[in-house]
């Protein structure tokens, strides 16, 4: 894929977190964000079972795939090649990006999160084809994190890669459109859409949003 197709599939991407779902199941969560149009979804499971996470791989692939959307899988090479998935994300504490690269068709994306400008800079020379600038706000969602980059932070990494960008952290329909004009090419979310009382026109504003600059 050309940067600005990885850029455009990226453009809303929806992260899921089983804890975010009030109740709601992942399924439906899923069926309603896709009605209200996100580009991407990856699927974040840091509590179920490799044999839970890979269920829920195969059942989010066989919903998606029909529509064109990308299915990311954090984290978990296996369950990304076990599933078909277009793409992976990894963080700085997962496996190596050149290792991932080895073990995957070269067809599947990689994203790779970035904290700080030195991951950024290092960025240049790693197989990796989108950066996720994490977080760019803090986030009630993800506690563990570095130190936010605001929205400086992410012109200056703009400023210097011409990989995708995709923010993510405490981004909302509220803000959304400061990060994209500080450069970002997608959104990633998730309680904005996830924890929303009604996802499919939470996803739907921000799309709307999205398409709109
Ligand atoms: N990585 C950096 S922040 C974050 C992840 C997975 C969580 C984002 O959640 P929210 O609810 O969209 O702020
Ligand atoms: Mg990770």
């Amino acid at each position: 894929m050309t940067h600005s197709a990885l850029a455009s599939a990226l453009r809303l991407y929806l992260v899921t977190d089983q804890v975010s779902l009030l109740g709601h199941t992942l399924t439906d969560v899923m069926m309603a964000a896709v009605q209200g149009g996100v580009t991407c979804v990856q699927l974040r499971e840091k509590q179920l079972t490799t044999r839970d996470f890979v269920a829920q791989a195969m059942a989010l692939s066989a919903l998606l795939r029909p529509l064109h959307i990308p299915l990311v899988i954090n984290d978990r090479i296996d369950v990304a090649l076990a599933c078909n998935a277009q793409g992976v994300h990894l963080g700085q504490s997962d496996m190596p990006v050149e290792l991932a690269r080895s073990l995957l068709p070269p067809e599947v994306f990689i994203g790779w999160s970035v904290e700080t400008m030195d991951d950024v800079t290092r960025s240049a020379s790693l197989p990796v084809d989108y950066l996720g600038v994490s977080p760019v706000f803090a986030t009630p969602t993800k506690t563990d994190t570095h130190t936010p980059w605001g929205l400086d932070g992410l012109r200056r990494v703009r400023a210097i890669t011409a990989l995708p960008l995709v923010a993510i952290g405490g981004i909302h329909s509220g803000n959304a459109l400061d990060v994209l004009r500080a450069g970002a090419d997608g959104l990633a979310m998730v309680s904005a859409i996830c924890s929303a009382p009604d996802p499919r026109l939470a996803a739907q504003t921000l799309r709307t949003l999205c398409d709109g600059i």
